[in-house]
Formats: C-alpha cells, sequence, structure tokens
C-alpha cells in the first residue's frame, strides 16, 4: 500500500493550492516535498534587484477563496518579489498548509511501479516515499539556463544567476557589474543594479522590445474599487485569452489611419504594462498590424536614448513585437542614459571566453568584479526532466521527450499513469497570467481524483494517440500566431542549445483550452483510461 494518496513536488503557486484542495476538500494523506527552505516557488529562487511580476497584483493572486482575498492587501500595481513570498506564506499559514511541507528537500527520482500501482519517489534526504498519484507542481521557470561559457570557473570575482539569487542579496556598492541578458529578467534587473554598482555593462546579444510598467503604489481609494469588484475580475480574467482582465480591442490596428493608431499607442505606452498588446486585435495574428506597434516601440527607443548608436543597437529588428515574452519595465532604456552604463552588443562581437578579470568578447576585455547571468531558463520541459521521471513498460520522459514534450491536455503524458503534470508544455501555462491556468488545473486535477475515488478506481492513464492529436492541435494553434516567429524565443526552446525546437505552450487560449478540459471530463474522461487495477499488455 502507498504511504501517502498524492505526493506534489513543488510548494509554490501551484503545489499549495493542489495541497488545500487534496487534504481538504477530498480527505487525501498528501505530502509536498519542496527544495527551498520555504514555500514560494518562483518567487523563492528569483531574489534579483527589481525581480517584479508583470502582472498585476490584484489579479496575480488565489481567487479561490474570497475571505483570503478580500484580507490581503497589495501595496503596488505590480508586487515585488518579497511581497508575492509573504502572500504565499501567509497563504499557507492561513490554510495550516505546512504541516504537510517538506522543505529543503529534493526529488532524485520518481518510479512508477506497475505492480503496486503506485509512484516510488526518492529524494536527497528523506529516502524513498510512495504514492498512488504523483503531481508535480515545479513552475515552468524554474531550471535556470547558464550558458557553457569558457573559463567560468577561472572567474576571480562573484557570478549569480538571477534564478538562483543568494538570499543573503548581492552587495553591488563600488563593483563593476556584467549582465548578460536582456529578457524580462535583465531588463527589470539593469535600472536597479546601474543604481547601486560604480558602472554596469549589458551584454545583448537580442535586442528587445520592452513596455513601461508604470508601477505606483496602490491607493486607497483604487484598492476598494478593487474589492467591490473582485467577483467580475475573476470572471474576466477566467474568460480571457491571457487570465488577464483586460479588454483586446476589436478593431484591426490596420482598420485606423495612422493618427488615430499613434494616439491609441500612445495612451496604451502611458497605461503601461502588458496590455498593451491588447490595443488592437490582430497584432499578435498579422504581421502587417504587429509592424505598427513593432515601429512604434521603435520610435520610442529612439526618443529615450540619447546615444544614437545605444539607440540603434537597443532596437529591435529580428523579431515582431511580443512574439517574445514581452517585458515590462521601469526605467530600462533610459538607464542607457546613464553614464555608468554600457551597451555591449553581441551580435556585433560576441562572448568568446571569461577570464580572471572579466568577459573577453571579439572585441576586447571588460573587466568585471560581478557578472549577473540573466540569461533564463530551461523553460517548461527542464524542471521536469529533471526530476528522473520512469513510468511503465520501461519508458522514460527523457526520451519520450527527446524530440520535444507529448502530452495529452498538458496534463498526463502516456505510458505515466497517476502523474499529472501543472502548467506543463501543451497547457496555456506561460501564455497566461499564471495563477488562472494555476487554479483552473488544480481544480481540474482534484475533480478527476474525486471522480475516481467515488467509482472505486485508482489508475488513470492517456494514449499515445491522444498526445499525438493533442501535439498536433498545439503546434496548429501555435501557428495561428505570430509566436513562432521569434528564432530565440524560449517558448521554442530555442534559448537552449541543443533543446528541439517544438512550440511547447498552447496558443488557442486559456478560456477555450478550458473549456476542452471540462468538454473531456463531462464526456467521462475522454481520451484517458481509468481502470481498477493494473492494465495488461
Ligand atoms: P529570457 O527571456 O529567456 O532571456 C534571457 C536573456 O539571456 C536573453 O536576452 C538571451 O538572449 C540571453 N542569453 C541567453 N543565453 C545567452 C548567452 N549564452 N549569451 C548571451 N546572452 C544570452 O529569460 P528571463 O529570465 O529574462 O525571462 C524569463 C521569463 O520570466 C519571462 O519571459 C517572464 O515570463 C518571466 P537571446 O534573446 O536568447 O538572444
Amino acid at each position: 500500500m502507498p504511504v501517502y494518496d498524492a505526493i506534489i513536488v513543488g510548494a509554490g503557486f501551484s503545489g499549495l493550492y493542489q495541497l488545500h484542495q487534496l487534504r481538504d476538500q477530498l480527505g487525501l494523506n498528501v505530502l509536498v516535498i519542496e527544495a527551498g527552505d520555504d514555500v514560494g516557488g518562483t518567487w523563492y529562487w528569483n531574489r534579483y534587484p527589481g525581480a517584479r511580476c508583470d502582472s498585476e497584483s490584484h489579479y496575480y493572486s488565489y481567487s479561490f477563496s474570497k475571505a483570503l482575498q478580500q484580507e490581503w492587501r497589495w501595496s503596488e500595481r505590480y508586487p515585488e518579489h518579497s511581497e508575492i513570498r509573504r502572500y504565499l506564506g501567509h497563504v499557507a499559514d492561513r490554510f495550516d498548509l505546512r504541516r504537510n511541507i517538506r522543505l529543503n528537500t529534493r526529488v532524485t527520482a520518481a518510479r512508477w511501479d506497475d505492480a503496486g500501482n503506485a509512484w516510488r519517489i526518492d529524494t536527497d534526504s528523506h529516502g524513498s516515499l510512495t504514492a498512488t498519484f504523483f503531481i508535480t507542481a515545479v513552475g515552468c521557470l524554474s531550471a535556470a539556463n547558464i550558458p557553457q561559457i569558457p573559463g567560468l570557473d577561472a572567474f576571480a570575482g562573484q557570478w549569480v544567476h538571477t534564478g538562483r539569487w543568494p538570499q543573503a542579496g548581492v552587495d553591488f556598492t563600488g563593483k563593476r557589474v556584467g549582465l548578460i541578458g536582456t529578457g524580462s529578467t535583465g531588463i527589470q534587473a539593469a535600472p536597479v543594479i546601474a543604481a547601486q554598482a560604480a558602472h554596469l555593462t549589458v551584454f545583448q546579444r537580442t535586442a528587445n522590445y520592452s513596455i513601461p510598467s508604470r508601477n505606483r503604489p496602490l491607493g486607497d481609494e483604487e484598492w476598494h474599487a478593487i474589492q467591490e469588484s473582485y467577483d467580475a475580475i475573476r470572471e474576466k480574467a477566467r474568460a480571457s485569452t491571457n487570465g488577464h482582465p483586460f479588454d483586446v480591442s476589436e478593431t484591426s490596428a490596420l482598420d485606423v489611419d495612422p493618427e488615430e493608431r499613434a494616439r491609441r499607442y500612445e495612451r496604451a505606452w502611458e497605461t503601461g504594462g502588458l496590455r498593451f498588446r491588447a490595443t488592437f486585435s490582430d497584432l499578435l495574428k498579422n504581421l502587417d498590424a504587429n509592424a505598427t506597434a513593432s515601429d512604434f516601440i521603435r520610435g520610442k527607443i529612439a526618443g529615450i536614448v540619447r546615444d544614437p548608436v545605444t539607440a540603434a543597437a537597443l532596437t529591435p529588428l529580428d523579431h515582431p513585437f511580443a512574439s517574445k515574452r514581452p517585458p515590462i519595465d521601469t526605467n530600462y532604456f533610459e538607464t542607457f542614459n546613464r553614464d555608468n552604463v554600457a551597451l555591449v552588443d553581441l551580435k556585433a562581437a560576441p562572448i568568446e571566453r571569461i577570464e580572471a578579470g572579466g568577459i573577453r568578447t571579439a572585441d576586447r576585455l571588460y573587466e568585471l568584479d560581478i557578472i549577473v547571468f540573466a540569461t533564463g531558463f530551461d523553460a517548461l520541459t527542464g524542471p521536469l526532466l529533471a526530476l528522473n521521471i520512469s513510468g511503465a513498460d520501461g519508458h522514460g520522459l527523457r526520451d519520450d521527450w527527446a524530440a520535444g514534450p507529448r502530452s495529452y491536455l498538458g496534463l498526463q503524458t502516456p505510458h505515466y499513469p497517476n502523474m499529472f503534470t501543472i502548467t506543463g508544455p501543451g497547457s496555456p501555462s506561460v501564455l497566461t497570467n499564471m495563477p488562472v491556468a494555476i487554479e483552473q488545473h488544480t481544480q481540474w486535477i482534484t475533480a478527476c481524483i474525486a471522480h475516481m475515488r467515488a467509482q472505486g478506481l485508482h489508475r488513470i492513464e492517456t494514449t499515445e494517440a491522444e498526445a499525438e492529436a493533442w501535439v498536433a492541435h498545439v503546434n496548429e494553434a501555435a501557428h495561428a500566431t505570430l509566436l513562432p516567429l521569434a528564432n530565440s524565443s524560449w517558448y521554442l526552446g530555442a534559448n537552449v542549445p541543443g533543446k528541439p525546437r517544438v512550440f511547447m505552450p498552447y496558443a488557442g487560449g486559456m478560456a477555450h483550452y478550458a473549456g476542452i478540459c471540462d468538454d473531456v471530463a463531462r464526456d467521462g474522461y475522454r481520451g484517458f483510461t481509468l481502470s481498477h487495477a493494473v492494465q495488461t499488455g
């Protein structure tokens, strides 16, 4: 008999809520395993300067408890990492979750035992544990991508990756800092580091678009208005494409004259945030429409950055706006007007190696005391593959996903019975405001397990045919958008050398996806085989 009904890996937004549901709604015996020394998931690890969510705080939160929603007061439009950690800590305390969470414990392997109809989970510090259900809540952006640059070991200074930021922080005072990477992370970190360091050199491989976040404190009046309309806000988020509760314009960027278009972009630029993408209906679908937004942002960069050579190097030309995850910022482009900041264009002179004294590009040596890698993550698949999962009939996830992730609805992979993945590849995940996707997935999994228990069923699995059809649909949904056009996007796995180039998240829209999952459940879990015991053959 397995010791636990369910083992969940990860104590971030997903793991905490999944634990609450399985334990407190279904009465299951559940354990959460967490590598960090506290809850928080992504926000436990990402403590770099400027780390802030780019969903707005009042809807980057759980909706399942109205009491929680009313009692928690967010302080700013966008929550800073420490505030999100405090929120998740509060959730863990409020729902008495900590007693079922084993911290400082890393999963080293997970194996399906067909005869025992159970998962055996090996850990680095608590031996092997068994459970009927194995639920991965490991996040999409938790496996740090540290590029293999020759000579890193020889560096005489300190180096850090933003996704594994030291808890004690990093003191940049009086230091010469090199920052590699200009994704959301580098763009958030650069202005804050520049304000503290003696000098900051930003090493840019691909110039990026960025929209001002217009972050600000949330005043009482605004907060009360939010609290009063929370139900409507949540409903709107769930009914949307991206899990954000704002309206997407129904007008094509090509159906208004240039003056009106510019006025609307100006307004959206002043409002700030990811909703800039919603200025027109077709920015993510039509290349000509997108070009109007891309050009507008290029114009802004040219207007903000005083040195024309730097401005030109910062101007993104090789991909359409928002085909990569669009960052939002506080004074990113303005930072390059500071005397203590320099931009290095790696397209012109790539990094050759790291030496004791700093980073050497094809041009010269940049002398540095600290190197910050804002080089992103082995996204979506990396955290799952790190669990060393083996399934039924000798299957191993690393081999099964060698050509790209394969799943049915992003929830289950064939040959891995009773294993569920929260916000994994093949689900909307990173294309949404994450808590919306997380609540939908965990609620679906909870209902599925409740159904199995009510029917006396112990095993659920999907088939190769279902996975093949779903992977094809994920691909088709991506190609209905401009998202696959960014060559170096982590959505495609293109940021990690050797990773298969497959568009991983489901781009068909959050509400549409939730509808599919609901239909599948209503049809008796169509595409899944639910059974009493071990299946043979
Ligand atoms: P991203 O978006 O993957 O950005 C990583 C950045 O690091 C990007 O500019 C990369 O350039 C750069 N990079 C990666 N490897 C190298 C090497 N070897 N040399 C130079 N530059 C490199 O990660 P983030 O952490 O910024 O953001 C991840 C998500 O977190 C974000 O999208 C939000 O959803 C939250 P490239 O573009 O590949 O040329």
